[in-house]
């Protein structure tokens, strides 16, 4: 705990000082005008946070302060504290039941999809002694290919791949029957992101979850689109498009590290009721975090 407190402090850094700080700053002054409250609107919009999460925020804070009377900074900040954790539920621990359990990783080129898929299987080798296998499934670019299988030598990970511009869903099928004769238990998919005319992400994804459905009972036991924090208000149309296309059962927010975006959290739950699953916070194998709503709101208002 003290550990990710300290990765959350660290990782929202850039939001806290842009946003979150001058939050702070303004709802600590011992008397709350309209202008106060103007301002406050303003900065939780520039934040990210979205219009209905800002305007829902903004009327709790007014009706606080008409119910207590002027408060001090303290409490209001506290009050603060407080709504934000509520927006954020905990996210339900993902689960490797399966023959073997199958996670697809969706999300638009540079989202970091492969950096992830490596991080995520570390920690949850490490973690919950899971026996990960990485299938390469974004076979648009030789590169991705190799990208991930440097990831897997240096972590210790089989990882499964085809030709480059090979059928990824054959990919998936062939890292399925591996996981079952190598005894792993869980296959981690890495997957294309590119939108391009020739190609239909979306249509490629879907071939690929079918594959993955009958390879496996229940696959795709997870799906986990991996949005870039620094892209803002941008991640919530990606999602939804992901989450129309090919079902989302959680997210992975990422480069919070170099990000005065981090608001964006709070939009995504409030449009999506989607979960945060995990959050990046680095470019390296151990800087994935699972979220934490106290640890995260925390970070944010220090
Ligand atoms: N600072 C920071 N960089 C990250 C994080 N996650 C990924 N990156 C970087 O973002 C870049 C893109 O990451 P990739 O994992 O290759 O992204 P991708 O979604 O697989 O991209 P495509 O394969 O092109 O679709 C890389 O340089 C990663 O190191 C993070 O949490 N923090
Ligand atoms: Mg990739």
């Amino acid at each position: 705990m003290f550990n990710s407190l300290k990765n959350f402090t660290t990782g929202l850094t850039r939001t806290r000082q842009t946003v979150f700080g001058r939050v702070a700053n303004i709802i600590g002054v011992s008397e709350i005008k309209n202008e106060t409250w103007d301002e406050l609107e303003e900065t939780l919009i520039q934040g990210d946070l979205g219009v209905a999460v800002t305007t829902e925020l903004i009327e709790k804070l007014k009706d606080h302060v008409k119910q207590e009377g002027i408060t001090k900074e303290h409490d209001l900040k506290s009050f603060l504290r407080n709504e934000l954790i509520n927006l954020l539920p905990t996210p339900p621990a993902l689960t490797f039941n399966g023959d073997p359990a199958v996670l697809l990783m969706v999300g638009v080129n540079g989202s970091g999809k492969t950096t992830t898929t490596a991080k995520l299987a570390k920690l949850l080798r490490d973690r919950d002694g899971v026996t990960p296998i990485l299938a390469a499934a974004d076979t648009f670019r030789a590169a991705a290919i190799g990208q991930l299988q440097e990831w897997g030598g240096r972590l210790g990970v089989d990882v499964i791949a085809g030709q480059p511009n090979g059928d990824p869903g054959a990919v998936v099928y062939d890292a399925i029957s591996a996981a079952r004769s190598r005894g792993c238990n869980l296959v981690i998919v890495d997957t294309a992101g590119r939108f391009h005319t020739k190609y239909n992400l979306m249509e490629e994804l879907k071939k690929v979850r079918g594959v993955a459905a009958k390879a496996s009972a229940g696959a795709p036991h997870s799906v986990l689109l991996v949005l870039d924090s620094t892209t803002g208000q941008n991640a919530l149309a990606q999602a939804k498009a992901f989450k129309e296309a090919v079902g989302v059962s959680g997210i992975v927010l990422t480069k919070l590290d170099g990000s005065a975006k981090g608001g964006v959290a709070f939009a995504i739950q409030r449009e999506l009721g989607l979960p945060i699953q995990f959050i990046g916070l680095g470019e390296k194998a151990d800087d994935l975090v699972p979220f934490d709503p106290i640890a995260f709101v925390d970070g944010l208002l220090e």
